[in-house]
């Protein structure tokens, strides 16, 4: 079936044909083969060999892009199209295509496989000669790898990513929570404990004191607060002490330390204790309480000083806590520890039992982690294995946040680990790699190892004028990339199969990506008008599509060359893709990953990602990052998302920035958004999934006609920004509230939530969450549809509707069955009668999410 926009292009290709056959004959367009039973030394004008031998296609692109340079030098101005056979293409080097390999509007230059082809252009190398080891376990010789001169980290076999030899072992049936180690807390400067944010909420420490003596009490803490000493009550073995302020640290991860008080102490144990006597306030995080008759102490944001002789002290961390918290754990996360000190993201605690001395002897094995809040994973080596302390010490730049309790983890690339069929490992230093087949017919698979990262690079000086232009690739099939580790980001792992840096007027169309290390396609710097459309990605160990800038991940500085700074893609379109299973290896993925921009770009157009369905991700559907403004998010259609981590969205955009250029969402169906966080003990909750996910006080997006359901906590989310609105969408079964709108920023203002049929389904659920709402906060919220299977409809933390009505808001809005024409088969459109149609002026609009590509 042809789209209405196909057959727009082809009219207009038609009638551009009419004209160019004026002036070209169709000899006048260059063809030029390459295939596997070609000869680089051969014209490459042939699709096959001439009877002869004398004459036929060429070999490698290679070649066939030194043709093509020839030809443009000599003066050839005509479209040139490179056209591969059927066959699999174990390339040598990354084809590499500069300005010099630019076509021209008239006269592009396209790659592409012969029509009805199998054409696959493979990043790695064949492994043959299998022999058998011990067992069931076979090796093969590679040469080439030995003395550590080749490294990769996946095989293939057939169509399968197998697993490096890996503890524990990984479940088929539960990959997100089984299969891993679960890290035990760590204690000490740098770990914080936080979390006391409720009326009543108290914490108990015992404190060991060995000299009487007068001592002074010291807490070390981080908090945005100006001054906090009034929301607390200090008490020493159940007597009041009476503290000194505590000023703000200046940020939340930010030590500061405050002398309290003055205590009289007698040798033996004793009882602090914390409490929230008052109503609840913005959060302190504690450190630690010293106790120390050292008059003036000196203690840095990284520790206390260590008494010297003469002095004493009793130092409790706040993390090691001895009797139980009575914290009533409604603020967002509870009672937590969060790390500080660097030190944390290099410690993995976890049961002594746990650990072997011989990891830390494999000059391979590494650790794949989910740090902190488990939003990511981080990939770092090995350094040390302290069995006696359940201790593992890791290196790499990817250990970027510290490690907390109930932490995930597996260890890979270890020999004795490789214990069951799939399982495979190099040793690296003999050149030697090892496999245990899935069955007997290991020789009739082909067994492929990664050996690049990128298999085409179009890369242009981004100082220089000139860009890599008119450059096509068609119909290709691309495999058997590898991935790096120390990524500057962990966030945002660069590796790419397919690289256009400094493109213009490029496309990657009707390819397939799929057992790639990295990202499969990725957009950096001044790339601008490229279109990404109608391909399929699965098995990408990265993200479907990214776009980077020289700064990553708020700031993170990767790309370095002088001029990279001013540059972002945009004005790119990418389009009826289907990007699905990805996110193997890095967990930070989207269907489409829009890194952040320069903030000088955030007024500047954006890109249109539209009509993509992408689902079964680890992370987000699509992500927009810091000053990502001007974008168009159409007629996708996501689902199953945020399987592996927590506090994305189907459409997660996080701007930092409240003064990009507006940003469209329209026509997009989402549904079935997890959200997951896995606890210690891999238990499995579903958290923050969101639909549409405005965070970071992304403002001034539109958000309309999009069908959402089943998200975790909540279908459309407003988080911290200004001139929003929300319209005429369907938002039905989220498990917490439909609608949620968090005012972290105070700066929350003229947002709109008007026309929306809002339906709970799930017990508990709300229509509505507003946090810390003030009266600003919407210039409108009226003329929305409520429905609870006839329930009465809860808004927080107002409590019912027309509470929230006393506000003055939704006094037009309906509380009535909003008719859908078959909500259990997920069709939420309107029926002709549903009250729904008749809200507002203006004319009955059915939010119509597009079918699916
Ligand atoms: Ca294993
Ligand atoms: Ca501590």
């Amino acid at each position: 079936m042809w789209t209405g926009r196909e057959l727009r292009a082809l009219t207009v290709a038609a009638a551009l044909s009419a004209v160019t056959i004026a002036t070209l004959s169709a000899a006048e367009e260059s063809v030029l083969y390459v295939s596997p039973a070609g000869r680089d030394m051969w014209s490459g004008t042939l699709p096959d060999p001439a009877a002869g031998g004398a004459a036929g296609p060429f070999a490698t692109l290679q070649r066939a892009r030194e043709a093509v340079r020839q030809r443009k030098q000599a003066g050839v101005q005509t479209p040139t199209r490179v056209v591969l056979r059927e066959g699999t293409y174990y390339l040598p080097e990354t084809l590499v295509l500069g300005p010099e390999d630019s076509g021209t509007e008239q006269c592009p230059t396209t790659y592409e496989a012969y029509e009805g082809e199998q054409v696959v252009l493979s990043g790695g190398r064949p492994v043959t000669g299998w022999q058998p080891a011990d067992g069931e376990i076979r090796y093969a010789d590679l040469p080439a790898a030995r003395g550590g001169k080749w490294v990769f980290r996946q095989l293939f076999v057939g169509d399968r990513r197998e697993v490096r030899a890996r503890y524990p072992n990984l479940d088929p049936v539960d990959a997100v929570t089984k299969g891993y180690l679960y890290a035990r807390g760590q204690v000490g400067y740098g770990v914080l404990l936080s979390g006391l944010a409720n009326m009543g909420d108290f914490l108990e420490h015992r404190v060991e004191v060995v000299e009487p003596d007068r001592y002074d009490l010291w807490v070390g803490y981080a908090t945005t607060q100006d001054s906090t000493n009034a929301n607390w009550q200090v008490t020493l073995d159940g007597k009041n002490v009476p503290i000194a302020d505590m000023l703000a640290s200046g940020h939340f991860r930010k030590i500061r330390w405050a002398k309290l008080a003055t205590v009289e102490l007698a040798a033996g144990r004793h009882v602090l204790r914390w409490e929230r006597p008052e109503a609840p306030d913005r959060i302190v995080h504690f450190d630690a309480f010293v106790f120390s008759t050292n008059l003036d102490p000196k203690p840095t944001p990284e520790a206390f000083p260590e008494p010297v002789e003469g002095e004493s002290q009793a130092v409790v961390q706040a993390e090691s806590l001895e009797s139980k918290l009575a914290g009533r754990g409604t603020h967002v996360g509870g009672f937590q520890d969060f790390e500080c000190g660097k030190e944390t993201r290099y410690r993995v605690y976890c049961k002594p039992g746990d650990l072997k001395e011989s990891w830390a002897r494999a000059p391979g094995a590494e650790v794949h982690l989910f740090a902190a809040w488990g939003w990511f994973n981080e990939i770092a080596r090995v350094t040390s294995v302290d069995q006696a302390n359940g201790l593992v010490r890791l290196q790499g730049n990817e250990c970027q946040y510290g490690i907390r309790e109930g932490n995930r983890f597996f260890l890979e690339g270890v020999r004795e680990e490789l214990d069951q069929p799939g399982e495979w490992y190099l040793d690296s230093k003999a050149g030697r790699v090892y496999y245990w087949p899935r069955d007997e017919r290991l020789s009739e698979s082909s067994v492929v190892a990664p050996a690049l990262t990128t298999i085409v690079h179009l890369t242009a000086d981004p100082v220089g004028e000139a860009r890599v232009q008119h450059v096509h690739f068609r119909g290709l099939t691309f495999a058997h990339t590898d991935y790096t580790l120390d990524h500057a980001s962990v966030r945002t792992a660069q590796d790419a199969t397919v690289l256009l840096e400094n493109a213009w007027n490029c496309s990657i169309e009707n390819c397939t990506f799929v057992n790639v290390g990295g990202s499969a396609i990725r957009l950096h710097l001044d790339c601008q008008h490229n279109l990404i459309a109608g391909n399929e990605i699965s098995e990408a160990g990265g993200n479907g599509v990214l776009l980077t800038a020289a700064r990553v991940d708020r700031g993170v500085p990767f790309d370095t060359r002088p001029g990279a700074e001013k540059y972002a893609p945009i004005r790119n379109t990418i389009t009826r893709n289907h990007l699905h299973h990805c996110g193997r290896i890095h967990k930070y993925v989207a269907g489409v990953h829009l890194d952040s921009r320069p903030a000088s770009l955030a007024k500047a157009p954006g890109n249109v990602v539209s009509e993509n369905h992408i689902h079964d991700m680890p992370r987000n559907g699509l992500f927009a990052f810091e000053h990502q403004g001007g974008n168009v998010f159409e007629g996708n259609h996501l689902h199953d998302l945020m399987l592996e981590s927590d506090d994305g969205g189907g459409i997660h955009i996080c701007q930092d920035n409240m003064e990009c250029a507006p940003t469209q969402i329209r026509s997009n169906r989402i549904h079935d958004v997890f959200g997951n966080r896995v606890g210690k003990d891999a238990t499995v909750t579903r958290e923050i999934g969101i639909g549409v996910y405005l965070d970071g006080a992304t403002s001034r997006c539109r958000v309309a006609d999009n069908v959402i359901y089943r998200t975790s906590s909540g279908c459309v989310f407003f988080h911290g920004g200004k001139e929003n609105t929300a319209e005429n969408n369907v938002l039905v079964g989220d498990v917490k509230r439909q609608f949620w709108l968090s005012n972290y920023t105070n700066k929350m203002a003229g947002n709109r939530f008007r026309r929306n049929v809002v339906v709970c389904t799930e017990p508990e659920s709300k229509a509505m969450h507003l946090r810390d709402f003030a009266q600003e906060t919407f210039a409108e919220c009226d003329y929305n549809l409520f429905w609870f299977g006839g329930m009465p409809v809860g808004v927080e933390p107002f409590g019912l509707l027309a509470e929230w009505q006393k506000k003055g808001f939704d006094a037009n809005s309906l509380v009535a069955d909003p008719l859908f024409a078959d909500a259990a088969r997920d069709d939420y459109s309107l029926r002709p009668e549903s009250p729904a149609l008749r809200l507002g002026s203006g004319p009955p609009k059915q939010p119509i999410a597009r079918p699916t590509p």
